[in-house]
């Protein structure tokens, strides 16, 4: 079974909804970053990054980053489609969207708010005229998502500053799996 190495409503929360999102079989191994267990030597052993999320496979390979951890569940359970399989352009975007949450997203916040608003303004030019980043739900979505939701509350941003952006959340918000993965993850904080 599929097991997770998680910190409550940090970067592994996308790796928490895709696992939902596919109803895979997982176990959720909590590492509170509140209680610096993301530093222990335990978990420095298995990511030695000190970073959440880590994803252990059934063969024990350990998978680490957020973007790594949903290309492998979307492709490991393709009934979900979350992996837009033979479509090579469509497979590019994918990458190209995890790529730029990955760094110019959730590297903004060190950066200033100044670097968020330009990143969010960036995102929501980029998902104009679409509902999915790629124009059909992927593991796109839930990147995105998860670093939107995260940075957000802290931006105040007036309401219509990002309102492409703020259609993919409420889209987002609306998931079974998403209120799902909240649900389980608001128990561990
Ligand atoms: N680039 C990493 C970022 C992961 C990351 O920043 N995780 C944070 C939580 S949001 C973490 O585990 N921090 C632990 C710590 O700093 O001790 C990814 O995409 O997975």
């Amino acid at each position: 079974m599929l097991k997770l190495y998680f910190s409550p409503m940090t970067s592994s929360l996308a790796t928490h909804i895709a696992l939902i999102e596919c109803n895979a079989p997982h176990e959720l191994v909590p590492t509170l970053m509140a209680k610096q267990e993301t530093r222990a030597p335990a978990f420095l052993a298995i990511n030695p990054a000190g970073k959440v999320p880590a994803l252990v496979t059934d063969s024990g390979r350990i998978l680490t980053e957020v973007a790594g951890t949903l290309y492998y569940i979307a492709k490991k359970y393709p009934a979900a489609g979350l992996w837009p399989e033979g479509d090579l352009e469509a497979e590019a975007d994918v990458i190209s969207w995890m790529s730029f949450v990955a760094s110019t997203v959730h590297g903004s916040r060190a950066k200033g708010p100044e670097h968020v608003e330009e990143a969010f303004s960036i995102a929501n030019a980029r998902l104009a005229g679409r509902e999915w980043a790629i124009g059909r739900y992927s593991i796109a979505d839930i990147h995105l998502f998860r670093v939107y939701w995260r940075f957000r509350p802290g931006m105040n941003a007036v309401p219509g500053t990002y309102p492409v952006l703020e259609a993919h959340y409420d889209r987002m918000m609306a998931r079974p799996a998403v209120k799902k993965a909240f649900e389980i993850e608001k128990k561990f904080e």
